[in-house]
C-alpha cells in the first residue's frame, strides 16, 4: 500500500465495504456514510456508488470476490477514480490485489485515511510526534521497493515534515531509529505535561469526551468562553485544551476538551493518544456528548463507551449530554424519548445559551454534592496556600488564630 501523503493531490474517490455477518443493512449504511465523511474530511470527492460485497470473512486475499471484481474495475474506469477507499484495515497483499483489480489505482484503508487526517490536524509537538509514530508502525510493514506501481511515485514525505525523506527512502531499520527518537521526545514533553498536571491535582475537574464531531469543542467554548476550533470535519481536535469555566465558579471548575473518538478507531491510535487523553482521565467527571441529530448516534454512544474502557475511564462518573437537539426533527418527543431512556442525561443544542447554562449548572451542582465541609487551619507562614484554596474550595469562613488562619470551607474530596 502507498504511503498516505501520495494521495494528497487525488481527489476522485470510490468506496468499496465487505458486509460481514452480523452486520445489519443499516450499520454498513452509516459506516459508509461515515467513510464518505472521512474521505470529504480529506477533500476527496466520492464519485460513485459504493461497491458493497456481502461475505462471511474478510479474505486474507482478494478482497472482493469475481462478481464485484468487474463490477469494480468498471466503475474505476468509467468514473476516471483515482483512489479506491476500503472500509477496514487491510493489509499489505490485500490492498496489492486490489489495486490489480483497479489498473493500478491507490487504495487506502479505512486506518490510512484516519492516519492522514490525524496527520494533517496534529498542531501541538506531541500531537505531531503522536501521529508520526502510528504512522511509521502503520508504514513499515507496507513498505515496498521502488516503482512497482501508480503510487509509488514519490511524493511528500513521511509525517509532512520538511526532512525531505519518502517512505520509500527510509528502509525499515531508519523507521526504527525514528520512532526510538520520536518516543524520547514525547517523554520529555510527558514529563512537562505531568508537571502542568500535578498542579491541577486538587482542583475540580470536567472533561468533554465523545464521538468526533459531536460538538465537544462547541460546548468548550460556550461553557469556558475560550476559542478552541470548531470544525466540521472529523477529527477537528486533536489535544487536549483546559480552561476554567467561565463566568467563573467557586470552587473553580476545569474542563478539558479532547480527541474524539470514532469506530475501527487504529488500536495504536488509541495507545498512542492515551497520554494525551490523561488529561481527560484525570477529572473526576466525564461529560459525554452524543450528537443526537446523527442517525447512528446510539452505535456512536457505544463506540465512546467501549473506547473509554479501553483506556481505563470507565468507572469515572458521567454526565451524558445529547447535543444538536435543534437539528432533531420534533426535538420535544424527542428529547423526552431519550431522557426516558437515560436517565439524568440532559438534551441541548450546544448554540443555544440557556441550554449551555444547563450544562454548566448541572457541572455546577455534581461538584458541589461532591464536596465535603471541612476546616483547614493554613499558619501564618503558609500563606501562599490562600490562594490554592479560594481556587479550589467553597471558603465559607475565615478565623484569625494565634497560629495561623482557620478556613472553613466546602473542598474537592481528598483535597490535601
Ligand atoms: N446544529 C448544531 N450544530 C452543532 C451543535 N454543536 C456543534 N455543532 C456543529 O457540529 C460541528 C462539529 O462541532 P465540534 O464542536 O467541532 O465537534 P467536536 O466534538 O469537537 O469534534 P472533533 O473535535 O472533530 O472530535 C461543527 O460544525 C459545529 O458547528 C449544535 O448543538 N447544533
Ligand atoms: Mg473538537
Amino acid at each position: 500500500m502507498p504511503e498516505p501523503s501520495s494521495f494528497l493531490e487525488k481527489t476522485r474517490a470510490v468506496l468499496v465495504a465487505v458486509q460481514l455477518p452480523g452486520v445489519s443493512d443499516e450499520e454498513q449504511t452509516e459506516s459508509l456514510v461515515e467513510l464518505r465523511r472521512l474521505a470529504k474530511t480529506l477533500g476527496l470527492q466520492v464519485v460513485a456508488p459504493a461497491v458493497v460485497q456481502r461475505r462471511d470473512a474478510l479474505d486474507p486475499g482478494a478482497v472482493v470476490g469475481a462478481g464485484k471484481r468487474d463490477e469494480l474495475a468498471q466503475i474505476v474506469t468509467a468514473h476516471d477514480v483515482d483512489v479506491v477507499l476500503v472500509d477496514h484495515e487491510i493489509g499489505p497483499s490485500q490492498a496489492r490485489n486490489l489495486e490489480k483489480v483497479c489498473g493500478g489505482v491507490d487504495v487506502m484503508d479505512r486506518t490510512a485515511v484516519i492516519l492522514e487526517i490525524f496527520r494533517r490536524h496534529a498542531r501541538s509537538r506531541a500531537a505531531k510526534a503522536q501521529v508520526e509514530i502510528v504512522r511509521l508502525k502503520y508504514l513499515a510493514p507496507r513498505l515496498r521497493e521502488q516503482g512497482k506501481g501508480k503510487g509509488d511515485r514519490q511524493r511528500g514525505g513521511i509525517g509532512g515534515k520538511g526532512a525531505g525523506e519518502s517512505a520509500l527512502e527510509l528502509d525499515r531499520r531508519k523507521i526504527r531509529d525514528r520512532i526510538a527518537e520520536l518516543t524520547g521526545e514525547l517523554d520529555a514533553l510527558d514529563t512537562e505535561r505531568r508537571t502542568q498536571r500535578a498542579r491541577r491535582k486538587d482542583l475540580a475537574r470536567a472533561a468533554l469526551v465523545g464521538y468526533t464531531n459531536a460538538g465537544k469543542s462547541t460546548l468548550m467554548r460556550a461553557l469556558t468562553g475560550s476559542d478552541v476550533l470548531v470544525a466540521d470535519k472529523l477529527f477537528a481536535t486533536l489535544d487536549t485544551t483546559v480552561r476554567a469555566l467561565d463566568p467563573p465558579t467557586r470552587p473553580r471548575i476545569l474542563v478539558s476538551d479532547t480527541v474524539g473518538f470514532i469506530k475501527k478507531l487504529p488500536h495504536d491510535l488509541v495507545a498512542s493518544f492515551k497520554s494525551t487523553l490523561d488529561e481527560a482521565l484525570e477529572a473526576s467527571l466525564l461529560v459525554h456528548v452524543v450528537d443526537a441529530s446523527d442517525a447512528g448516534f446510539e452505535r456512536q454512544l457505544h463506540v465512546t463507551e467501549e473506547v473509554l474502557a479501553e483506556i481505563g475511564a470507565g468507572d469515572v462518573p458521567r454526565l451524558l449530554v445529547f447535543n444538536k437537539i435543534d437539528r432533531v426533527a420534533d426535538a420535544a418527543t424527542a428529547a423526552a424519548n431519550l431522557t426516558a431512556r437515560w436517565p439524568g442525561s440532559l438534551v441541548v443544542s450546544a448554540r443555544r445559551p440557556d441550554d449551555v447554562a444547563r450544562v454548566r449548572d448541572a457541572l455546577v451542582a455534581a461538584f458541589a454534592a461532591d464536596l465535603e465541609e471541612r476546616e483547614l487551619h493554613v499558619p501564618y507562614d503558609q500563606q501562599a496556600r490562600r490562594a490554592d484554596i479560594f481556587a479550589a474550595c467553597q471558603v465559607l469562613e475565615e478565623r484569625y488564630v494565634d497560629s495561623g488562619v482557620i478556613f472553613r470551607v466546602r473542598a474537592p474530596r481528598g483535597f490535601a
